[in-house]
C-alpha cells in the first residue's frame, strides 16, 4: 500500500494521472489531503470539498482511495503500514521541494519516498494555474474533471448585487 499525499486544492489531471499510475505499481493507493504549512490560509476551497471533489474523481480506479491526514505525514504512513509515499515531478523545483520532504518523511520513521515523472500532457499543470485561469474567467475544462469545474466556478462566481 503507498500513500499519495498532496493538498488537492483541487485536485486535477495532473494529480490524477498520478493516482492511477501509482494504483498500477501499488496494491492499493490512498489520496490523503493533507496540510501544507506553506499553503496555511490560502487554500481556495475548505477540507470537506476538496474531499468530495476527489472522492468522485478517484472513482473508478481500482484500488485507489481517499483520507484526510490529520497531522504528520509519516505518523499516517506508519499506522497504516504504507511501503511508500509516491509524488508527482514536474520539473526541477518539483525535484528541489520533494528531496528535503523525502528525506524528512524517512529521519521521522516514515517510508521510502517514489517520485514519478509528470507526463508530458500533464507536466504544466498545477492547481494554483487552475485556480488562476478559473479566477479570470478562462475554461479550466483541459486541466480537471468536470465536476471539479464546475464547483470550482460556483466558488468562484461572483456575489449577486
Ligand atoms: N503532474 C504530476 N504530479 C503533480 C502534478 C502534475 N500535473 N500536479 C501536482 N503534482 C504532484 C506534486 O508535485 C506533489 O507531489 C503532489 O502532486 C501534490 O501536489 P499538491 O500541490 O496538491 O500538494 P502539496 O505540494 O501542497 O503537498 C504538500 C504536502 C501536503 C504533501 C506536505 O505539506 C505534507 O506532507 N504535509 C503533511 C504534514 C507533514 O507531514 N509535514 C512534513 C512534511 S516533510
Amino acid at each position: 500500500m503507498a500513500v499519495y499525499p498532496g493538498s488537492f486544492d483541487p485536485i486535477t489531471l495532473g494529480h490524477l494521472d498520478v493516482i492511477r499510475r501509482a494504483a498500477a505499481l501499488f496494491d492499493e493507493v490512498i489520496l490523503g489531503i493533507a496540510h501544507n504549512a506553506a499553503k496555511a490560509g490560502r487554500h481556495l476551497l475548505d477540507i470537506d470539498t476538496r474531499v468530495r471533489l476527489a472522492r468522485g474523481a478517484v472513482e473508478g480506479i481500482e484500488g485507489a482511495r481517499v483520507e484526510i491526514i490529520p497531522g504528520l505525514l509519516a505518523d499516517f504512513c506508519r499506522e497504516r503500514g504504507a511501503r511508500a509515499i509516491v509524488k508527482g515531478l514536474r520539473n526541477g523545483a518539483d525535484l528541489d521541494a520533494e528531496a528535503p520532504m523525502a528525506l524528512a518523511n524517512r529521519e521521522l520513521g516514515g517510508p521510502e519516498t517514489v517520485l514519478l515523472i509528470a507526463s508530458p500532457s500533464h507536466a504544466h499543470v498545477s492547481s494554483s494555474l487552475v485556480k488562476d485561469i478559473a479566477a479570470h474567467g478562462g475554461d479550466i475544462g483541459p486541466y480537471v474533471p468536470p465536476a471539479v469545474a464546475t464547483a470550482l466556478c460556483q466558488r468562484l462566481a461572483p456575489l449577486p448585487g
